[in-house]
C-alpha cells in the first residue's frame, strides 16, 4: 500500500489516534523520534490554556517491534489529558443528563456547515473534530515520514515571517529556518520575534486573534520526485493540498509563488550552471520544483493562516435553535497558532515527501530502497546530471 496515514480523534475526547500505511520495513523507529515534533508542535507564544494541560506523547499499537517497523500499518495513540475534565460532555457511551447543545455557530469555523451537512443540532459534534487538536495525530504521522527521509540526507525545517502587520523577507526565513526553534514564534530573527509577541499581546488585549504565514524548507531531496506525466503525479499539487488542509490555511505558495505573475521569464527561471562533477542552480526562485518533480533543490513552499476564528470579541451569528440573531460563542482558544501551523506544515511536507520517495524507490524495506536510492545517484553522476 502506498505511505500515507488516516487520523482519528476529537479534541477533547480519549485520544488522538494516527494510523500510517506503506512504512517499509526495517526503518529504526523510538518513541522518542515522534515525541519531538509532537512536542513542538505544541509550542508558540499565543497558544491558549489548553497546551498547559497537554504533554502530547506517542504510543505505538502496532507496527513497530524492538525498534524497527515490520511494514504493517504503525499505529499510534496520544491520550489528550484534558479528556479528564471532559468525560461526561464526550462520553462514548450514552449519559442520563446530556449537555445542553451549542447553537451560535462561530463566523469562520466549521460550525455552520457542518451542522448542515451532518444534522446535528449541537455543534459541538462538529467543533470536536474540526479542532486543530487533530493535528497532533498527522504530526505523529510526519514523525515517521522525517525519520525515513533523513535516512536519505533530507531535512525539513520551517519558519514564519509574517504575524499581522509583522513581517520579515519569507527568502532569509527560509535561508535560516534551521534556526527558528529558538524563537516563541518561530521567526529567525530576534528583533522581530519580540515585535510579533507584541503584536500577539495587542490582538489577545483586543480580544482578537492573529493569523501570519510560514514557510516549510526540504533540504536533500533527490531531483526526480513526483512526476509531470500525470496530474495526480505533480509533487506541487501535491504539497498544496496537503498543505492547504492545515486548519486555517487560506494560501498556499511554491517558492516565489505569486510573485512570479509581476515579473518577466528571465526574473523567474533558475538558470543551470555547470559545477565540479554536478549541476548547480543561479537560484531558487521556483522552490526546488519544475514541472511537478523535485529538481534537486530545496523545496520551498509557504502558506497563510487566516486569524483563529474563536476570539472571545464575539461576532454575528444566527441562534441554529430559535433563528434570532445573535453573537457567537466562545470558548477558551489561542489568539495565535502560527507557530504551531508551521511545524504541521513541516509534517505534512514531509508525508507528501516521503510518499513520493517510496515511489521513486520501492516500498518494501529499507535495504531494497537504499540500494535503489544508490543506484539512481549513481546514475545521475555517471551521466553529468546529478543535482548539488
Ligand atoms: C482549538 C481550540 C483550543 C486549541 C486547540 C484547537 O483547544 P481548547 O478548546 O481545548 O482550548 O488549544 O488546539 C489544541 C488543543 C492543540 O493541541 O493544538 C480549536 O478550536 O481549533
Amino acid at each position: 500500500m502506498r505511505f500515507g496515514f488516516s487520523t482519528a480523534g476529537e479534541s477533547h475526547g480519549p485520544a488522538e489516534v494516527a494510523l500510517v500505511h506503506g512504512v517499509p520495513a526495517g526503518l529504526g523507529l523510538l518513541a522518542e523520534d515522534v515525541n519531538r515534533d509532537l512536542a513542538r508542535r505544541q509550542q508558540g507564544y499565543g497558544r491558549g490554556g489548553r497546551q498547559k494541560i497537554e504533554r502530547d506523547q506517542a504510543e505505538f499499537l502496532g507496527g513497530v517491534r524492538h525498534g524497527y517497523t515490520l511494514g504493517s500499518p504503525v499505529a499510534m495513540l496520544v491520550r489528550n489529558k484534558d479528556y479528564a475534565n471532559w468525560e461526561h460532555r464526550m462520553s462514548p457511551a450514552p449519559v442520563e443528563d446530556p449537555p445542553d447543545p451549542i447553537t451560535l455557530p462561530r463566523p469562520g469555523h466549521a460550525d455552520l456547515a457542518g451542522m448542515q451537512k451532518y444534522a446535528f443540532d449541537d455543534l459541538r459534534n462538529v467543533l470536536e473534530r474540526s479542532s486543530a487538536r487533530e493535528t497532533t495525530a498527522r504530526v505523529a504521522a510526519g514523525g515517521i515520514a522525517r525519520k525515513l527521509l533523513a535516512e536519505f540526507g533530507v531535512e525539513i525545517h520551517s519558519a514564519v515571517y509574517r504575524i499581522g502587520a509583522v513581517a520579515y523577507p519569507k527568502e532569509k526565513a527560509a535561508e535560516n529556518a534551521a534556526r527558528a526553534d529558538e524563537s516563541d514564534v518561530r521567526c529567525p530573527d530576534p528583533e522581530v520575534t519580540e515585535e510579533m509577541k507584541a503584536e500577539i499581546d495587542a490582538a489577545r488585549y483586543a480580544r482578537d486573534a492573529l493569523g501570519g504565514e510560514f514557510v516549510v524548507v526540504a533540504r536533500g531531496c533527490p531531483p526526480g520526485l513526483g512526476s509531470y506525466v500525470d496530474w495526480r503525479d505533480k509533487i506541487d499539487a501535491r504539497l498544496a493540498a496537503a498543505v492547504m488542509s492545515i486548519n486555517a490555511i487560506k494560501g498556499v505558495e511554491v517558492g516565489m509563488g505569486f510573485g512570479v505573475a509581476a515579473h518577466r521569464s528571465s526574473e523567474v527561471q533558475d538558470e543551470i550552471l555547470a559545477g565540479n562533477g554536478h549541476l548547480e542552480r543561479a537560484s531558487n526562485r521556483l522552490g526546488g520544483i519544475e514541472g511537478g518533480m523535485t529538481n534537486g533543490e530545496p523545496v520551498l513552499v509557504s502558506a497563510a493562516m487566516k486569524p483563529i476564528s474563536t476570539i472571545s470579541k464575539q461576532l454575528r451569528t444566527v441562534d441554529i435553535s430559535t433563528g434570532d440573531e445573535t453573537k457567537a460563542f466562545k470558548e477558551r482558544a489561542d489568539s495565535c497558532a502560527v507557530p504551531a501551523a508551521a511545524v504541521i506544515g513541516e509534517s505534512m511536507v514531509a508525508v507528501v515527501l516521503a510518499e513520493a520517495f517510496l515511489e521513486k524507490f520501492g516500498a518494501d524495506n529499507m535495504a531494497d530502497i537504499h540500494a535503489a536510492h544508490d543506484a539512481y545517484a549513481r546514475r545521475l553522476s555517471e551521466a553529468g546530471v546529478a543535482a548539488r
